[in-house]
Order: C-alpha cells, then structure tokens, then sequence
C-alpha cells in the first residue's frame, strides 16, 4: 500500500515538472532546510528524512550515495550513512555504511540518521554528491534525493583547474571587498599573541602558535566560504616537490600561486627576491603587497609586486642546497606538545624564509597568499601529530592534556615564559576583542583587535572567542560538539 502511493506521488510529481522526479520524502542535513549548510567532512554529520505528507503505513527507505555515472548524476564525492544522533559532549558512533535503511513514520515525523564524507572520495564541484532515497529497496523507485559536498582540504597539487581557480578568484574578491587586508593587519599587530617571540633578549615561548594559526587560517577559510561555499584552502606539502608526480602542474606556475625565475647559480639568500609573475587570466594577476581595496590609495612605500626569493620549490627543499625542511614523518613523531611545539621554527619558519619576499617576514607575510596554504600545511602535520603520537585525552581529546601551559596562570610572572592567550585555557586575541598598551609586557594585549570575534557557523565549533582548548578535537571525535568543519584529505576522522 504505502509503496503503491509513493509511485503515485511519483507519477504526479514528475508529470507536474518540479524538480527531479519523487520529491516524496524531505532531506535535510545538520538538520535545517538550508542548502547553505550541506557541507561535509569526514566528521560524522547529523542529517534527518522524513514522508512530506502523512500516510496509511509506515514506509521503509533504503538510502545510497548516486549511482556513478547514471545519467545526471555527477560523479563526485561520496559518504557513508549511520543511524542515530550526535549528542554533545560524547563521541559519536560510527559512520561507515555504504548504504542505510530506514523507516519513516506514517505521520511524517522525522528520522534522524548520520552522515560524513567516505575517505579518499572527496567532492571537487559543488554539490555534486547525491544522496538519493529509494522506496522499500536498493532497486526501488527513487522517492527523494539531496546534493551535497564533501569539503575537503587537499593537496593544492591534488585541485582541479575548477578547484583551483574558484579558489584565487574568492581570494581575489576577498582583497576587493577590503577584508583581505584585516588578516593581514590582524597577523601584524598579532606576533607575540600568536608566535615565539623576543623580549628584553629572552625568547618568549608562543606555544598556541598552531592553535592561534588553526583559528587564523579557518576564519580565513570562512570568509572564502561566504564568497563560494565550494572553497576550502589547500596545503602547500613544502616538504617535497610542488610539481604533481602524475599530471605535472605546478604550485608555483603562473596560472596558480605565480612563478619566479630560479637563480642559476650561487646562493639565493644572497640575491634579492624577485617579482612573481602571473598569467594575465590569473585573478592574482597584478597582485600588489599593499592590500588596499581598489580605488584607496596606497599607504606610502608600498604598492610593490608580490615578490619571492629565486628558488626553485619544484625541487624538494633539501635538493636545494641552501633550504632543509624535515620530512613530514620526522615533524609528526610522537613526544611531548613542546617538543612538537618546536616545528614553529623547523620546518616551519624555514619554509617562509624559503618562500621569501613577503612570506619571508613575520609582519608582511600574509601580504602574499601563499601565506595560507603554507598555513594549512603546519595545521595538516599538527593534526597528523596528534592523530599518530597522542593518545586522546577523555576531557578535551587529541592531545589538549599535553599541552603546556595549562591552568592557572598568574601574572605578572616573575621570568618570561609565556604571554597571555597561550595558556590552555585563555581566551585567544583579536577574536576576544581585548585590547592594551601593545608592549611587550606577558599580560598585555595589542593596541587594537582587528576583524572582531570568531565568524560562527551553525553547530560547529570554536565559539566567538576560542581558546586554545578549543582547537584540539578539531573533527569532533571525542566530542561531536568540538569538531570546527574541516578535514586533511590525508587524514582520517579515525586512524
Ligand atoms: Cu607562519
């Protein structure tokens, strides 16, 4: 009987023309009707489906990623299915079917079920990932279907000339719009709130460095994804060749992060950086340091090309002769988060001083884009730490219980050791608005706080004002009410 109606509502939903045929049952994930929020990592997702109009019987769906290359059904990413709910504060159960049967009350009430991205088959358009809900079985008449996307960061060498030029065309409308400029400014006035730095000849240790950076680059992230929702940031993997073993592209070509000219001989520390040219169809194309929204004159001195140093960075770093980069493997070794902590400068500083110009100076370095993918790759090899080397923590997970500091802390403090914002517990600058007198003083804060608190995505963490604490279980896995959106394409929601 209730699949009897179902075709029948079938037949006249598709006679009428709306939509794709049998929109008889409603799809929704992260449970709201807005398509704006279909986004998917590998992070377990709460999703709900339910009959739109009430029946005699209870109907039985069966629900399954599109079938390939049906007609119309773009082959994208895909996802795994599991029943239940997530519940804050607890891990959520597993999520690794391929396909889920349900069954859907007669009144219309909904069911909740889980959904999140399937390892390795990420999207690479929007929305191109079809759920689609069958009457009954597998082989039943179709009743329901819903597109998404599974929103990965990925190797930039991995991204589609699609993927790829969404990108630099968001980052370009970013710089337009004028807030381009707000990271930059925010990284300026920042250094000590987010970095190791120098006070009165003693090293200050910035240990929320990949903290702050995690919150940094996702509010960056963020703010591409107002622009086009089908953006995330891909990582420059700077420890090996920014060529693609396979199709050869290039990171450093002129129709992606722009290229230099390579020095032929000598040393290039002892040259001076260059200009990176760029395709005239590049949006980065005439990409200047002075980050003023068109039509602002240029703050005096600045205004230069985007430059870099003369080095070849489709060699691996230690090809170079001049640069050493670890591997990836000896950065992520299981041990202490302060001897982790060390990647700040090894490999991490090495690959800005690298990449030069710009990206070679704490102050100026988010001047050239290339910032953020390099960015992304410290944030990828600290998710990789603590997914190999750390053991969760039952309170915070993922390694919060080794961080150091922790709570309490007191100021003044009687040796330089830690700044506010890097204990475990602080709140972290500019998101929490907080101001000061801008010394180097350990409690004080920068004259300003630039861009205002933490931009808020329904049901994901961090909160207006993140704390390091809030960085850790990132996916979610100990606490579904932790995970911040994003995912590595290398690495999964479990080991
Ligand atoms: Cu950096």
């Amino acid at each position: 009987m209730g699949i009897r109606q179902i075709a029948f509502a079938v037949f006249v939903t598709f006679s009428t023309g709306l939509l794709s045929f049998g929109q008889d049952v409603e799809i929704e994930i992260r449970e709201t009707s807005k398509q704006c929020d279909d986004y998917l990592t590998w992070a377990p997702t709460s999703a709900r489906i339910r009959l739109k109009t009430p029946q005699a019987t209870p109907q039985d769906v069966v629900l399954t990623n599109d079938p390939g290359n049906a007609a119309g059904v773009p082959t994208g990413g895909d996802v795994w299915f599991s029943e239940g709910t997530l519940s804050a504060g607890a891990a959520p159960p597993t999520v690794d079917k391929t396909e889920l049967s349900l069954s859907l009350p007669a009144n219309g009430d909904w069911v909740k079920f889980l959904v999140a991205g399937w390892f390795g088959r990420t999207s690479s358009e929007d929305k191109d990932t079809i759920i689609i809900a069958y009457a009954g079985s597998a082989t039943g008449a179709e009743i329901g279907r819903i597109a998404l996307m599974v929103r990965i960061r990925k190797n930039a060498l991995d991204l589609t000339d699609g993927e790829r030029d969404r990108l630099l065309d968001a980052i370009k409308k970013l710089r337009d719009n004028g807030d381009y400029k707000t990271y930059q400014n925010i990284h300026s006035v920042g250094v000590g709130e987010a970095h190791s730095y120098r006070a009165a000849g003693v090293l200050v240790s910035g240990r929320a460095f990949v903290a702050w950076h995690r919150c940094f680059i996702l509010d960056f992230e963020r703010e591409l994804q107002e622009i086009d929702p089908s953006v995330s940031l891909p990582y420059w993997d700077f420890s090996k060749p920014a060529v693609h073993r396979d199709t050869g592209k290039r990171l450093f070509s002129s129709r992606f992060l722009g290229e230099n000219p390579v020095a032929p001989t000598g040393n290039p520390f002892s040259l001076p950086p260059v200009d990176v040219q760029f395709h005239s169809s590049n949006k980065l194309a005439g990409w200047t340091t002075d980050l003023e929204p068109p039509g602002v004159p240029a703050v005096p001195g600045a205004g230069a090309l985007l430059r870099r140093r003369q080095f070849d960075r489709g060699q691996t770093p230690v090809e170079s002769t001049f640069v050493s980069l670890p591997s990836d493997v000896d950065v992520v070794l299981p041990g202490t988060f302060s001897l982790f902590s060390g990647m700040e400068g090894t490999p991490h500083g090495s690959a800005h001083v690298w990449g030069g110009g710009s990206l070679g100076s704490v102050p100026i370095a988010v001047q050239d884009p290339l910032f953020f993918l390099l960015h992304c790759n410290v944030d990828r090899l600290w998710a990789q730490w603590q997914r190999l080397g750390n053991p969760a923590d039952p309170r915070y997970g993922n390694g919060a219980a080794a961080y150091e500091p922790q709570n309490p802390r007191t100021f003044p403090s009687t040796s330089p050791s830690f700044h506010k914002g890097h204990y475990l517990e602080d709140s972290m600058w500019p998101w929490n608005g907080e101001i000061g007198s801008g010394t180097v003083r350990l409690d004080d804060r920068p004259v300003d706080a630039p861009g205002g608190q933490f931009p808020q995505v329904k049901g994901l963490s961090p909160g207006l004002k993140p704390r390091p604490l809030d960085t850790f279980d990132y996916q979610g896995r100990l606490n579904t009410a932790a995970n911040m959106g994003f995912g590595y394409s290398d690495d999964p929601f479990k080991p």
